[in-house]
């Protein structure tokens, strides 16, 4: 990619619609606009901030290809902080298709994935943190995950890093000065001082790292399954959470032969959820491949639930999964509890929660369970800065790493110089989530995975 020429994308989705809009940017947009459009007013065309009417014409041949808006963003006023030319053109793929081809002839470039915020960034308009969420607002699928993006691309991210920078920039300038000038040397307060701003800045940087814990799943989803022995409900569960009758539902045993995968989203975080067959102890060839792959699925899951029927007494069968789960995150989940003499599981354990897959009773607290279980110990407020993405993650969890080495060097009374080396290491690291310590092909690569005409 190289700033400085003139770029051209469609940047609207592939397809019929209304409108499509085609953007230019770089210093000759204007002027390659100019070339193609024949406003109906005579208003100067460099008035920045106006939507024009007028007609799109190609060049060589003067033949009208449309009519459409043209608007202007003089430079650095822009979404790329240079010279910007929308044209909102009629939304068909071949009318869309000659304007970007009579604008390439005119000397604009096809841009490439991403190269519209890749500017912004690179003229300061926006940082790598924000440039990263207008990526995830494209792609969101929920409500919740656009809403965190829209509070990223605002710079909530980049809010919170900002006073844990300066706090860091002022210990490194105070022990910076005390290597250069002998008489600064740092006195036992000053030292305990320095400690303990550092504290602060590994405090605020753990908080924003934990909540990763929960974000990678915002973004990326999570596997839950459902498990337990033949007819306790399992596929009933299943319809309830996914919102339909996908899985059959008898009460003969062993219906579900094979498992069952189902995307969807619960209060706005991507799932797959994954209905098994039932667990039992069986001679049947084909029974016992499902319930091999319902273990597989147990195995592979972030969040298992374990169905048991809890109209009958517990049964080897259950005893055995019990077992057999006890070592995942998972919750046990006592279905068919509308029915009356219902025998209820006693094992003590804090997570069993009375379902009916039946009535739906039980599903607000089991969803509540879910996401417990997937914020781990800690409490993550879903309002908060939350991080979604793992290069930012391991970013964020590098300059702690320094910042306790440093400390541990300071309290040993090693020299300053090897202390600042781990100081300053923290902060290319923090630098590396808003962007400016990273180097050109990763910031490449960052950007290859945004869409084209963004
Ligand atoms: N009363 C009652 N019956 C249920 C409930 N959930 C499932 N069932 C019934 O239990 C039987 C087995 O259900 P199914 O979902 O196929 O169980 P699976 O074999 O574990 O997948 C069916 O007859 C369901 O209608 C429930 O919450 N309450
Ligand atoms: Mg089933």
């Amino acid at each position: 990619m190289h700033a400085g020429d003139t770029i051209v994308a469609i940047s609207t989705p592939a397809g019929r619609g209304g409108i499509g809009v085609v953007r230019l940017s770089g210093p000759s947009a204007l002027a390659a606009a100019n070339s193609i459009f024949r406003a109906h007013s005579s208003a100067p065309l460099d008035s920045p901030n106006l939507a024009r009417l007028g007609r799109v014409i190609d060049p060589t041949t003067g033949d009208t290809l449309d009519t459409a808006i043209l608007t202007y963003f003089k430079a650095p006023h822009s979404y790329t902080g240079e010279d910007v030319v929308e044209l909102s053109c009629h939304g068909s793929p071949v009318i869309l298709g000659r304007v970007l081809e009579v604008l390439a002839a005119s000397g604009a470039r096809i841009a490439e994935p991403g190269e519209f915020t890749m500017r912004a960034f690179l003229n300061r308009r926006i940082d790598l943190a924000q440039a990263q969420a207008v990526r995830d607002l494209i792609d969101a699928q929920s409500r919740f995950q656009a809403s965190l993006a829209t509070r990223q691309m605002e710079g909530a991210l980049s809010k919170r890093l900002a006073p844990l920078k300066d706090l860091l920039v002022e210990v490194i300038v105070q022990i910076e000065s005390s290597v250069e000038f002998v008489e600064d040397d740092i006195s036992i307060e000053a030292h305990q001082q320095l400690i303990e701003k550092l504290n602060s800045v590994i405090d605020g940087c753990a908080r924003i790292a934990d909540s990763f814990s929960f974000g990678r799943y915002v973004r990326e989803g999570f596997d839950l399954a459902i498990v337990g022995k033949p007819n306790v409900g399992k596929s009933s569960v299943f319809n309830r959470l996914v919102g339909g009758d996908r899985a059959i539902v008898t009460d003969i045993p062993g219906t579900t032969r094979d498992a069952l995968y189902e995307r969807t989203s619960i209060d706005g975080v991507p799932v797959r959820l994954i209905d098994t067959a039932g667990i039992r102890e069986t001679t049947d060839v084909v029974e016992r491949i499902g319930i091999d792959r319902s273990r597989r699925a147990i195995a592979d899951a972030d969040v298992v639930l374990l169905v048991l029927d809890a109209s009958a007494p517990l049964s080897e069968d259950d005893s055995r999964l019990l077992a057999e789960v006890s070592a995942t995150s998972r919750i046990i989940l006592l279905n068919k509890s509308d029915l009356p003499d219902c025998i209820v599981y006693s094992g003590g354990d804090e997570t069993a929660l009375p379902v009916s897959a039946l009535t739906g009773s039980g599903f607000d607290s089991l969803i509540e369970s879910i996401f417990r279980r997937l914020t781990g110990a800690g409490s993550i407020e879903r309002d908060d800065v939350m991080i979604t993405d793992s290069r930012q993650h391991a970013a964020i969890k590098r300059a702690v790493e320094r910042l306790e080495h440093a400390i541990a060097l300071l309290s040993g009374g090693e020299l300053e110089e090897v202390v600042l080396l781990q100081l300053r290491g923290s902060l290319g690291a923090i630098g590396e989530v808003t962007g400016e310590t990273l180097t050109e092909d990763i910031l490449g690569q960052i950007f290859s995975t945004f869409c084209i005409g963004k």
